[in-house]
């Protein structure tokens, strides 16, 4: 029988503590091959010590380790018969999913080269074959393949990138420049399918089908000629990946890169091959958690040991996440086009100081509800998911979700179902409220979207047409039915003007399900359900009113614990507690010993206006890069956390002052007076400025 990972050896070696300290910028782009990576690594590691971020990091990394322990072990709690169970579900999945393979179509995904360096560079020829970068000390968007070499590379913060590369040169973001080079390379993709789907704004996904078959011409030369074109219409060059489908030609477009293509031919065999030695990394959506989760807790590092390990898949994970690992395994993915354009989200939020007192925060809720509805109609949208985030007083990040059964769009329905997330987090002192409303009821193909309907994307991806998870969902009947499962692509891809990246593109399913988004949400659904089942919630209602209305095996605290769970998973602050209380553990069948990948794309959301742009520095960033994003997120967590323990400090000294001038004898004020007045202006510099992203890494004993 298949055997779970073996033991890891012992412990990293505690001499060289930069190995294990790994972050998304000491993970290889394209260009980085020749890198030597320890010494980044070192780099980055000494640099970061010390700081609110690495001590972030080093949270998630103790969360993550916990969580291979923990499932390492109910590995090795399974039975031979649990074991020849699950290898039967695994084998039956396999069959399934295999079946469902589509090799009829040719997808190109294109993504150009150092996308921002080469426009600069096309700028300004002076920084042709010079270590450049695109941002600022803070951050940078990307780098040139110069620049990589030195291990330099996008999402990194510039004083890293210039400690690898002191030579590095900064030319700072401009977006409208790159906007107009994006648009030129779409009028090429237009050429090639009308229909292509933009993913950012420097890469696409074409089906080249039809352009193949009519100009008779192979998808390798379509891929050249196409390449050319951008390179005619821009000047600058772009790489292609062409394959059965989307997932497999994104991981094709990075293999030549810069100014190359790599074809996979559209039979199985091919595929197969090709996946059989893939490291999972390279898939789209697996990211640092799961591949060490993967590799930690099943010895899982390339795509085919995704169905060697399958019986363990699916005992410890959700179907839909077990259906997407092995889809990997087998290179299934998708190759359908969606037809319509899907806007994802609306929301909005508002900060103020930190007060626990109830009414002021109705009234802030009141003045939201009023916002998002009125930003609502003015779009004409209706939703069904309204998420509410707060903040609390010391910078706690939490998300409470409801989906309901019936779309709304109204003030008073909004701030109904914004009360009652609210009243069961009360009483709490919060500096921050927002709301998000999602899964909008916009038209497809002239119908309206039917939130009941299960996709064919769907189908293949979450199971058969009887799904299981959809009926264990509606038979609830609370306020919530489908929607978390109904994880659909069509939903989040930007196909119709090409002009934004405001959806998620690139297989957005893919890391959706990697969250165990879908299970999670069938908890929240299963308690959101209770909170709309109990209309006469009183404003102050507890977490334990709120869950009164019993539901098998639902504590109250796990409402609170799993709903945390659905958006904070990935701050680790409740994921421990998540482990013990999953309510529905004992009502599942065949995946209870699932478990959450944390999420990145969940906690973070708010944090991006339109889902793209940063709503705290301004910076770009698509939704696809969803690892990049939760990276700047955590760097805002760690300057807010930074800045709030300079304030502490301020404070702290000033009140030390106060009581100290208190004691003091009338006969020294003067003197007193002079030299606190000195001390205060110079304690008052130093607290109440803001603070810049680096000072993170600055240890903190040398900040205060
Ligand atoms: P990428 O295609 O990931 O990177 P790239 O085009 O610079 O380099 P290559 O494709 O050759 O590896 O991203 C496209 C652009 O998106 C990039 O030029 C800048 C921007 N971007 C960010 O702003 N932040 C990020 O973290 C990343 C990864 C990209
Ligand atoms: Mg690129």
């Amino acid at each position: 029988m298949e055997k779970a990972a073996a033991e890891p050896s012992a412990s990293a070696d505690s001499a060289r503590p930069w190995q294990s300290y790994t972050t998304v910028y000491t993970n290889a782009k394209a260009g980085m091959d020749g890198v030597d990576k320890e010494k980044v690594q070192r780099i980055v590691y000494e640099m970061s010590k010390g700081s609110k971020y690495f001590e972030n990091e080093e949270r998630k990394e103790t969360f993550i380790r916990q969580k291979i322990d923990n499932m390492r072990a109910r590995c090795a709690k399974l039975s031979a018969s649990d074991m020849s169970h699950y290898q039967m579900v695994a084998d039956k999945r396999i069959l399934e999913l295999e079946a469902t393979r589509d090799l009829s179509r040719i997808w190109l995904h294109v993504d150009m080269d150092a996308f921002y360096a080469a426009v600069e560079t096309l700028d300004n020829p002076s920084l042709r074959g010079r270590p450049m970068a695109v941002g600022g000390m803070s951050m940078i968007s990307t780098a040139n393949y110069e620049a990589r070499k030195f291990g330099v590379r996008a999402a990194m913060p510039g004083f890293i990138a210039r400690k690898l590369c002191p030579e590095l040169i900064f030319v700072p973001i401009d977006f409208k420049k790159y906007t107009y080079y994006s648009d030129l390379t779409r009028k090429v993709f237009q050429k090639y399918d009308p229909n292509f789907m933009a993913a950012s704004l420097d890469e696409a996904y074409l089906d080249i089908t039809e352009v193949c078959n009519e100009r008779d011409l192979t998808s390798g030369e379509i891929a050249e000629e196409l390449r050319t074109s951008v390179h005619e219409a821009t000047g600058l060059t772009c790489s292609a990946g062409v394959a059965p489908n989307r997932l497999l030609a994104k991981v094709c477009s990075d293999i030549n890169k810069p100014n190359g293509q790599f074809v996979l031919p559209s039979n199985r065999m091919a595929v197969m091959t090709f996946i059989s030695s893939l490291p999972i990394r390279k898939i789209g959506g697996i990211g640092k958690v799961t591949e060490h989760i993967l590799s930690g807790v099943f010895g899982i590092n390339t795509c085919e040991e995704m169905l060697q390990k399958g019986g363990f898949l699916c005992a410890l994970f959700s179907r839909s996440s077990a259906d997407f690992f092995l889809s990997v395994g087998l290179g299934v993915g998708k190759t359908d086009t969606p037809q319509v354009r899907f806007r994802k989200s609306i929301s909005n939020e508002r900060t103020f100081s930190a007060t626990d007192d109830s009414a002021l925060l109705y009234q802030k809720l009141a003045e939201l509800s009023e916002m998002l509805s009125i930003d609502m109609q003015k779009e004409g949208l209706s939703g069904r998911t309204l998420t509410l985030k707060l903040k609390t007083a010391s910078f706690e990040v939490r998300s409470r979700a409801v989906t309901m059964q019936k779309y709304i769009c109204s003030r008073e329905d909004i701030l109904n179902h914004a009360l009652k997330l609210l009243n069961a987090e009360l009483p709490l002192s919060l500096r921050l409220i927002g709301l998000r409303m999602s899964h909008f009821n916009e038209e497809k193909d002239g119908h309206l979207s039917d939130p009941t309907q299960k996709t064919l994307a769907n189908f293949i991806i979450s199971g058969d047409a009887s799904g299981k998870n959809v009926g264990e969902h509606s038979s609830l009947g609370s306020d919530t039915s489908d929607s978390h499962f109904m994880v659909d692509p069509e939903n989040d891809l930007s196909i119709d003007n090409h002009e934004t990246c405001h959806y998620v593109s690139e297989d957005p399913l893919d890391s959706n399900l990697l969250s165990d988004l879908d299970h999670c949400n069938f908890n929240l659904s299963k308690n959101s359900g209770k909170i709309d089942n109990n209309n006469e919630l009183p404003l102050n209602g507890s977490v334990d009113k709120v869950n009164a209305p019993n539901v098998v095996g639902c504590a109250p605290k796990s409402y609170q614990i799993e709903v945390s769970h659905l958006v904070e998973a990935d701050s680790f602050s409740f994921s421990e507690q998540c482990e013990s209380n999953r309510p529905d553990r004992a009502r599942r069948t065949n995946n209870d010993l699932d478990d959450g990948v944390p999420s990145s794309n969940q906690k973070e959301q708010f944090l991006w206006v339109n889902d793209y742009k940063c709503s705290l520095c301004g910076i770009e960033l698509p939704p696809n890069f969803v690892e990049e994003r939760q990276e700047h997120f955590d760097f805002h967590l760690a300057e807010k956390l930074q800045k709030e323990e300079s304030d502490n400090s301020r404070n702290l000294m000033l009140n030390q002052r106060f009581a100290q001038r208190d004691h003091t004898a009338s006969q020294r004020r003067h003197k007193r007076h002079k030299s606190s007045k000195k001390e205060g202006s110079k304690s008052s510099q130093k607290g109440s400025k803001h603070l810049p992203i680096d000072t993170f890494f600055v240890k903190s004993n040398q900040n205060f």
